[in-house]
């Protein structure tokens, strides 16, 4: 079976990957204190990895539309504690941050990937993750979180983000990291309406092909899904479990998903149609 190097682990090449979201947001627990949000979160992780998670995304700051963003100091409190209780779990373990700071902290406890929104354009960014062998996830954002959402336009949507994704990937290789650690990700729902975010998902194999890096999709009860079914985001399970075959479809390696159990399941059936049969576990 092929594998792919990913931080500490290598992992499955053959097959789609599911990503885990870990939210360590004060609106992700019923609000107990530290210790209670801790084992909240830490009881979530247990959770995904009997599902069967691939990878799990830990972040410490929102990235809806308009949501505020968090001081440093905060954030590392919000993560820090997690990434250190996963530190041997087993499971690869990714940062959900675009702040060089916490990259550094997160590479100190171990972490597999850093997943970046702002795809490491921050200053000390790419300092900041050089000298590890964490997997590197570059996602389109058209300007950021508190403002994407006001009228997003694109001459060529696919063009624009492709062309974005190749100067990010430039930058990075020029800044001596290894290609093989890059994955890339259209950015869902960042600074796009609905016709934007389908055809960079229909487009999800010309990205591949045209970069030659991995793409990873995180489609999960966004506001695409939702734009399609009418259901709001408490009703997107089975939209989001349609978006999340529709990505690897279109060539996605990761898909980034709210709830695993339903994706781990709807991708063996998915892979068993293309010919992989998996073993229940
Ligand atoms: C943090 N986050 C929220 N949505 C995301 C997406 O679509 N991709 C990635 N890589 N991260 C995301």
């Amino acid at each position: 079976m092929s594998h792919i190097p990913f931080g500490r682990y290598q992992v499955p090449g053959n097959r789609a990957l599911v990503m885990g979201i870990l939210n360590v947001t004060p609106d992700s627990f019923s609000d107990g204190g530290r210790f209670a949000s801790l084992d909240f979160s830490l009881s979530h992780a247990e959770q995904m990895i009997r599902d069967g998670v691939d990878i799990i995304d830990v972040g410490g700051e929102s990235t809806r539309p308009g949501a505020p963003s968090v001081p440093l100091e905060e954030e590392l409190r919000r993560v820090l504690p997690v990434l250190y209780a996963l530190r041997e779990c087993g499971t690869p373990i990714s940062v959900d941050t675009y702040k060089p700071e916490v990259m550094r902290e997160a590479v100190l406890a171990g972490v597999d990937m850093i997943n970046d929104i702002n795809a490491f354009r921050a200053p000390g960014a790419i300092d900041a993750v050089r000298d590890t062998d964490c997997a590197l996830c570059i996602m389109h954002m058209l300007d950021k979180p508190a403002t994407m959402q006001d009228k997003p336009a694109y001459a060529d949507v696919v063009g624009e983000v492709i062309a974005f994704l190749r100067e990010r990937i430039d930058a990075l290789t020029a800044g001596g990291i290894d290609r093989r650690r890059l994955w890339i990700d259209p950015g869902f729902g960042f600074g796009k309406t609905t016709e934007h975010n389908y055809a960079l998902l229909k487009a999800g194999r010309r990205m591949v092909l045209e970069l030659g890096v991995p793409l990873l999709a995180g489609l999960s009860r966004k506001s695409m899904i939702g734009a399609v079914t009418g259901k709001p985001v408490e009703q997107r399970l089975a939209g989001s479990l349609g978006g999340a075959l529709a990505a690897v479809a279109h060539g996605a390696g990761i898909v980034r998903v709210h709830d695993v159990a339903e994706t781990v399941d709807a991708l063996k059936v998915w892979h068993a149609a293309n010919g992989q049969l998996s073993e229940p576990n």
